[in-house]
């Protein structure tokens, strides 16, 4: 059998944080693949033909020919790795630099991903009202946001003097803040950060991928429905808060 790459990428994805990161590089490099949307909404993404894509039954996966990529920083790093030749979006394997912006992904996987995912589960999707839950995730999302702010005061990008796929994978998290009602003014290098991002026409173009048909405007409007939701729990049998730990 042949090394990859196999110029034949079918991206597994939905309108998530994990699942704008791979597209994100796909577009910078102009790859040409194809989208597959996937339901979340009705667990598409637990069917037994998709967990033998990704066994963890998640989105984002990628599939080039038959080789198949799992775990959102994974695909990207395929993708760099086999089809960024130029290395204009990540650094030489083996270099220092490439350990560094490996470092600002694991940190994004490890912590601002998992963390800000609970925050956004305890602040609108969950089947109670939890102020304990609530604060302690939102309160470490900021302390993480606060890591990145102490980079980006002083520098444009995370890792070295260009944009790489550690700036995508952070930016599709952060960019989320304001869903937890946190001030990104207290942020303002990872504001100013995310605007220099956000002006990108490839991550114009990404975000409308997979198309959902949902303008921005809908999706702030499910997002305060489901705050409101939760919101709504407050005070009932549904409440957990525990207020001496707060
Ligand atoms: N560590 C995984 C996390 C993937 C993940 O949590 N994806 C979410 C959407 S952002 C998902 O598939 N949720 C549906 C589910 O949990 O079944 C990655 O980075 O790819």
């Amino acid at each position: 059998m042949s090394s990859p790459p196999y110029n034949a990428l079918t991206l597994y994805t939905a309108g998530t944080p994990n699942g704008l990161k791979p597209v994100l590089i796909l577009e910078e490099l102009g790859l040409k693949y194809d989208v597959k949307p996937i339901n979340i909404m009705t667990n598409e993404q637990k069917q037994d033909w998709y967990l033998d894509i990704n066994p963890n039954g998640r989105i984002p996966a990628l599939k080039d020919g038959d080789l198949r990529v799992f775990e959102s920083a994974a695909i990207m790093l395929y993708v760099t790795d086999l089809y960024d030749k130029e290395k204009q979006f990540t650094y030489d394997y083996g270099t220092a630099l490439y350990y560094e912006m490996l470092s600002w992904i694991m940190f994004q996987m490890g912590g601002i991903g998992p963390m800000q995912g609970q925050a956004n589960h305890f602040r609108a999707f969950a089947p109670v009202y939890s102020a304990y839950g609530i604060k302690r995730y939102t309160d470490e999302t900021k302390r993480l946001y606060g890591v990145l702010e102490i980079r980006l005061s002083k520098s444009d990008w995370l890792a070295g003097d260009k944009y790489t796929i550690a700036d995508m994978a952070n930016y599709s998290w952060t960019r989320g803040g304001p869903m937890l009602d946190i001030d990104m003014s207290e942020f303002p290098g990872v504001q100013k950060w995310l605007k220099r991002i956000e002006d990108r026409p490839a991550v114009q173009k990404a975000r409308k991928i997979p198309d959902t048909g949902r303008s921005e405007e809908d999706i702030q409007k499910m997002i305060a429905g489901a705050k409101a939701r939760v919101d709504a729990l407050m005070g009932t049998a549904k409440d957990e808060t525990v207020k001496d730990e707060l």
